[in-house]
């Protein structure tokens, strides 16, 4: 018997990933850029195991026995398999089956990326227990498409790519954690219960009916991504927080531009929208970015000399008593698993 055990941590995007050419490789209309969180308040952990004495593959989420069978999960073990078959045939026989144990600590399907951390952690395992290299960033895209940027640390930018078979629609890094080290994450934790529409489904809807959809991926976000890349490399936060926040804005305009909406902000996102730029103005420059994903979650970008400020401003926003909002800190990775 063979056992690997690796943690992957979640992505948060700056540019947002929206939309699919093609569903079953998952290849995306956009390019996207996130950075890569390092906290073991936001991971997953996946162990696997491969041994003779198992009859078939058979995986447990969050404790849970679930289905083998969810096309993307086999397709992402076939493809690990047929790696290892030309790369190292012998290091874990063909004949053997794996059980896969995989958890998250954080609320899953609520908008935080929690797909992408867990596809992400199980391709990294079985990359590791069939003792494959090089860049398998193709193989976790094809489990969830944000999880090929939780395979690299820092500051990270999925290609759509061009080919139709989706070998270059892969995840190169624009720069390690290292060259910002000041840049912080707060995530606040709205609402832990899950979305009403996945990820996946409202980007077909979007897809099918978005009108703004379209112009968003082919007008906005290519030279969206070219000033984004200078921001980091500049270490600008002015630039890279309103980027940050225009791109979150025009992503849940096209949510709510598909047909029938999907709503994924709720009353508190849009205080937390509200509050931020009240703070900013206060201050009369950017201090701080807002982010929310397919949820209502909110990811605060600020740099470290600002944190205590910005924690106080959020305790006194909204009271514990008043609400539940939990506020998780966030810092950069250097590498992923
Ligand atoms: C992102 N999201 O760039 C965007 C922003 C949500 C909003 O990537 O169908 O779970 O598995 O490829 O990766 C969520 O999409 O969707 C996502 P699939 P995924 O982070």
């Amino acid at each position: 018997m063979t056992r690997v055990t690796c943690i992957a941590p979640v992505n948060i995007a700056v540019i947002k990933y929206w939309g699919k050419r093609n569903e079953t490789l998952i290849l995306p209309l956009n390019d996207s850029i996130s950075t890569t969180l390092c906290t073991h308040d936001l991971c997953a952990k996946t162990s696997v195991m491969a041994s003779p004495e198992f009859t078939e593959d058979r995986i447990w989420l969050n404790g849970r026995e679930e289905s083998i069978k969810n096309p993307r999960l086999k397709n992402c073990l076939l493809q690990i398999r047929r790696v290892a078959r030309d790369q190292t045939p012998n290091v874990i026989p063909e004949s053997w089956h794996v059980h896969i144990c995989s958890e998250n600590n954080f609320p899953t399907a609520a908008g935080l990326a929690s797909s992408a951390a867990g596809y992400a952690c199980l391709v990294a395992t079985l990359a590791q227990l069939y003792g494959v290299s090089g860049d398998v960033s193709a193989i976790a895209r094809q489990g969830s498409g944000s999880a090929c940027r939780s395979m690299l640390g820092g500051f990270v930018r999925w290609h759509k790519g061009v080919e139709e078979s989706g070998s270059d629609s892969i995840a190169t890094q624009i720069a390690p954690a290292s060259h910002w080290p000041e840049l912080r994450i707060l995530v606040l934790v709205v609402s832990d219960h899950k979305k009403k529409t996945s990820s996946t489904i409202g980007m077909q809807n979007s897809v099918a009916t978005s009108e703004l959809l379209n112009y968003r991926a082919h007008q906005v976000v290519p030279g969206r991504v070219k000033k984004m890349e200078k921001a980091i490399m500049e270490k600008d936060f002015t630039q890279f927080a309103e980027i940050t926040m225009r791109d979150s804005n025009q992503f849940h305009a096209v949510a709510l531009d598909t047909y029938p909406p999907a709503v994924y902000m709720n009353d508190t996102s849009h205080s937390i929208v509200n509050l931020i730029h009240k703070f900013n103005a206060a201050h009369g420059q950017i201090k701080v970015a807002y982010t929310f994903d397919a949820g209502p979650n909110a990811c605060l970008y600020m740099l470290e000399s600002e944190v205590p400020e910005v924690v106080g401003l959020i305790d006194w926003a909204f009271p514990a008593k008043d609400m539940k909002i939990n506020v998780l800190r966030g810092l950069q990775t250097e590498r992923n698993v």
